[in-house]
């Protein structure tokens, strides 16, 4: 048996970053992963593929850092000698992009170079991904974006998403990295942070269902989005890096619904009318917005042979049954005396 391929993924403790180590780890990779450090414990989503390192067999690891330490990527790169590398940790908030534009550039754009720069001097071939977005489409020029669709982006995050992505290419050109952007659209799952659109959506339509929680705010109900599955794009992220050349792919549904139409998914699933509970609250308008996105992923689905295979219908279904669940056991605590309250400010 040959050696096994070594990972290292930022973000490991994101959605993306816990479906990609499923996936490594199911294809015999040994799993490092980068983790901040916390006052309070932020592994909930890897919990259930972690081992004690002393166990035998472990194949997973933990190492502390921080994408804007650039050190600490060049440390990281010598101590653990990956073949691959996946870049998925950034301030991934498009809003909050917008309240804290300085540290997210710092994050999510510079990063990126860090990274790029210690696989340059390391000596060693390593295949990198970056986790671009289709956020840099913004205010889309065509429908549906390719990846000829020039970028106009409309918030720091899209801003920083452009950087990383032209640094990745150009680490490519000029000094022939194995280095991929995956361009990839919204993509959803019951493990997506609880601030964004369909989490928040998802996770109060069953409160309500079950009586904790009243009132939905929400901001733009207009904006429209190509929702896929996080499960099936973490998938295109390996496809991309098993080529025999690096490349540039939009990775999408094909199909774009609004937020209303979220809203009338997941509220018709529990038989509410969502108009009896959603409040408009200028608070989650952003100061500037993206109003549609709807990705073309022939490229992908040709060269990759990659598609997705969870629909809009699905997701949502898979969504809302796994936080009715989450809101049941809130419940129990609820009436056990405890206090369930949520704090909303994203
Ligand atoms: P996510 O759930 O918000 O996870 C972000 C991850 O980045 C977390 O592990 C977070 O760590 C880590 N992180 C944040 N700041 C960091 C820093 N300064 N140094 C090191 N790590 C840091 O995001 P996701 O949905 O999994 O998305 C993964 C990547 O894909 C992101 O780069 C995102 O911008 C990009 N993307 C996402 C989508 C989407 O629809 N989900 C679409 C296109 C692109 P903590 O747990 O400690 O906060
Ligand atoms: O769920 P969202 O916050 O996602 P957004 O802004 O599209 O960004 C996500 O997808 C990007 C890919 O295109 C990623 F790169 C990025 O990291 C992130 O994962 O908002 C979706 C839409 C927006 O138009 C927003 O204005 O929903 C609208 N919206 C309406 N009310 C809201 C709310 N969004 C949030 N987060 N919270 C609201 O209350």
């Amino acid at each position: 048996m040959g050696k096994a391929k070594r990972a290292l993924l930022t973000g490991i403790t994101g959605q993306d970053g816990s479906y990609l180590s499923e996936l490594l780890l199911k294809k015999g990779y040994e799993v490092h992963g980068v983790i901040r450090r916390s006052s309070t414990f932020g592994t909930d989503r890897i919990e259930h593929l972690y081992r004690d390192p002393h166990e035998s067999g472990t194949r997973l690891f933990l190492h502390y850092g921080d994408l804007t330490d650039g050190n600490n990527a060049a440390a990281l790169l010598q101590e653990i000698q990956p073949d691959e590398i996946y870049n998925l940790g950034a301030q991934s908030h498009v809003g909050v992009s917008f309240i804290n534009p300085v540290y997210t550039v710092e994050v999510d754009a510079l990063g990126v170079l860090h990274l790029l720069e210690a696989i340059r001097h390391c000596g060693r071939p390593v295949k990198f991904y970056q986790a671009s977005s289709s956020e840099m489409y913004g205010k889309v020029v065509e429908t549906p974006q390719t990846e000829k669709t020039p970028f106009h982006p409309r918030s720091p995050y899209g801003c920083a998403k452009v950087y990383g992505f032209w640094q990745t290419v150009n680490y490519r050109e000029a000094y022939g990295l194995f280095a991929c952007n995956g361009i990839l659209f919204n993509h959803e799952s019951p493990r997506r942070g609880e601030t964004f659109v369909s989490r928040k959506i998802t996770r109060a339509a069953t409160r309500i269902k079950l009586g904790l929680q009243k009132k939905l705010y929400l901001g733009n109900l207009d904006a429209r989005r190509d929702w896929g599955f996080a499960g099936d794009y973490v998938e295109a992220m390996w496809l991309m890096l098993q080529q025999k050349k690096p490349g540039d792919y939009v990775i999408a549904t094909g199909q774009t619904h609004s937020v209303r139409e979220l809203l009338d998914e997941a509220f018709g699933l529990l038989k509410l009318d969502w108009k009896k509970h959603v409040e408009q609250d200028d608070r989650y308008l952003r100061p500037a917005e993206v109003d549609l996105l709807l990705g073309d992923a022939s490229h992908a689905r040709k060269t990759l042979k990659w598609k997705p295979k969870v629909t809009f219908k699905k997701l949502v279904k898979m969504m809302v049954e796994a936080d009715l669940k989450l809101a049941e056991q809130e419940k129990i605590l609820h009436q056990a005396g405890h206090r369930v309250h949520k704090t909303e400010y994203e």
